[in-house]
């Protein structure tokens, strides 16, 4: 998931965002309502042993632009959501065409999707509540038996969705979310406990709610954990990736979002004045050098199983869940082939008001740079008659369950012949110019592979000199943004979702350059100073179609 971004406006602003919204998205109904979409389907109920409905709901239809990559907002009208009140036990997303059928991640991805109920304010920040989320990985929720997310069909929802077409063509696509629904009217529903989303984000509130990883930062164990790891991630001072307790209840569990190079996120709990309170195996099952190693090994199997249920402290701090991920991607930790790990059915995590959740995000640093990552986890927590284990007196970190297997629309991991074009290192000179040049019509205006003659070849400035691109007008006002970032020469093979990705000898990404949130609101880059003599390679991550190269030579 780019799970998401989710949150509108910024931190400081939230409330007077929500109040915006609100008046906006009213408008958008009634329109809406004059004008009612011959699209809008739900699928036949299949009923439920445990007498849930099980229905898919479709979003849409929604435009996706050429090359788009922007977040917006949709309502989730009448048809499109429950008729009755009642209570969501689990949720599962997907993004299809008209016929049904889902489009290739290599040719758009649904990089998130965000469920906010306008008539509940969120628990962790100041902004509608975000009950549940998905991103290109399409985690699905399952809250255990006998919870359940109160639905009150008088509830305003509004998707926030980023759709990230990687191809110049339009679409027309829909988002889809199948529930398993308790309705009030069934028996079943007298007996469902409410429990409420708990949105713990690294970089939570924020309008785009993401961080870059570069090659080789973090440790020497080629890992970067985020914020631990940063240099300065809050300049607010605002801890960002906490949140206190507000009420006393019980964790049910939690499922993180990274993106692709991510390789877990954690959560910990830490209580004032708590320390460790579990079993002291060290000293109670003591070793003796004495002993012949029939009772040495007896021992040793005690200890063992006595380490493995304790609890993993480190003064007040308990550490409650690593959603690790799972790379069904050939080539590992590259692509958006992957399915979180959650915690399990039975997972129950004591909190207390007071208790200070923690979250963060860890990245492989060894294979490319990961820009524009994010760390997100998902957590559902519930208040009354639910008992829940003391995290530091009992293990709770206990290995977690996958969410989902492999989906056929991530088959396509590119990287392979035929090549897409030249090796730039052995073409002779272009233009001999820093630019400025201009990316419009998804071309870079110089060096770009798939442009004729000397065009095509990499222009040419000497070492100390930068290049300048810049994005057109054009592209700039039909949100179509654009990247420089580097990749590993000759970087001109088939273009897949694992093929081309920010592996360049020397690293460098200007960021999407464009003036509307997620790009990074500039439409001008230039290289970076001390880019070495030689042919530098790139791609643009947003079309990674696209593909260049510039030349540095001696002064
Ligand atoms: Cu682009």
């Amino acid at each position: 998931m780019n799970l998401a971004g989710l949150a509108i406006g910024g931190s400081g602003d939230g409330a007077v965002a929500r109040f915006g919204l609100a008046a906006g998205l009213i408008l958008a109904l009634c329109l809406v309502v004059a004008a009612p979409s011959a699209d809008a389907t739900t699928s036949p109920t299949t009923k439920l042993a445990n007498g849930a409905e099980r229905t898919t709901y479709t979003v849409g239809p929604i435009d996706v632009t050429p090359g788009q990559n922007r977040i917006a907002y949709k309502p989730i009208t009448g048809s499109e959501k429950p008729a009755e009140d009642g209570w969501i036990t689990r949720i599962n997303p997907n993004m299809v065409r008209a016929d049904g059928s889902v489009p290739l991640s290599s040719k758009v991805m649904f990089h998130h999707g965000v469920w906010l109920n306008l008539s509940r304010t969120d628990s962790t920040a100041d902004i509608p509540e975000r009950f549940y989320a998905t991103g290109e990985e399409k985690t699905n929720l399952e809250l255990p038996d006998g919870f359940g997310y109160r639905y009150e069909k008088s509830d305003i929802w509004i998707l926030n969705h980023m759709l990230h077409n990687l191809t110049p063509e339009p679409m027309t696509l829909y988002v889809t979310y199948t529930i398993d629904f308790i309705p009030d009217s069934a028996p079943e529903a007298a007996s469902i406990e409410p429990a409420r989303p708990i949105w713990m984000d690294v970089e939570n509130a924020h309008v785009y709610p993401v961080f870059d990883v570069w090659r080789d930062s973090g440790g020497k164990d080629n890992k970067f954990v985020y914020p631990t790891d940063a240099k300065n991630p809050y300049p607010d001072g605002v801890q960002k990736n906490e949140w206190t307790v507000d009420r006393d209840g019980v964790l049910l569990g939690t499922v993180g979002h990274v993106h692709s190079g991510g390789l877990a996120t954690d959560l910990y709990l830490r209580r004032d004045g708590a320390r460790y309170q579990g079993p002291r195996c060290n000293k109670k099952f003591k070793v003796k050098r004495k002993w012949n190693k029939k009772r040495k090994s007896r021992m040793k199997k005690k200890l063992r199983k006595c380490r493995n249920k304790m609890p993993s402290v480190k003064g007040n701090e308990s550490h409650l869940f690593k959603s690790t991920v799972k790379y069904f991607e050939p080539r590992g930790p590259v692509s958006w082939d992957m399915a979180m790990v959650g915690t399990k059915p039975g997972w129950r995590v004591e909190l207390k008001k007071g208790d200070t959740l923690a979250m963060t995000a860890t990245y492989e640093t060894k294979r490319a740079s990961w820009p524009e990552s994010m760390g997100i986890m998902i957590a559902y927590m519930a208040e009354a008659d639910a008992k829940g284990k003391d995290p530091f007196s009992k293990k709770v970190d206990y290995k977690g369950v996958l969410n989902h297997g492999h989906y056929a629309e991530n088959d396509d991991h590119g990287g392979k012949k035929p090549v897409v074009g030249p090796d730039a290192r052995k073409l002779p000179d272009g233009l001999a110019s820093g630019g400025p040049f201009e990316i419009s019509g998804f071309s870079y205006e110089a060096g770009d592979y798939r442009l004729p003659g000397t065009l095509g070849r990499p222009p040419v400035i000497r070492k100390g000199e930068q290049f300048t691109f810049q994005l057109a007008e054009g592209d700039a006002s039909q949100e179509i943004w654009h990247s420089l970032t580097s990749c590993k020469a000759p970087c001109n093979r088939s273009t897949g979702i694992a093929y081309p990705i920010p592996d360049g000898e020397f690293q460098f990404d200007s960021g999407q350059l464009g003036d509307v949130t997620p790009a990074v609101l500039t439409r001008t880059w230039k290289t970076p100073k001390n880019l070495p003599v030689g042919t530098h390679t790139y791609f643009c991550r947003i079309h990674p179609l696209m593909r260049g190269a510039i030349r540095v030579v001696k002064k």
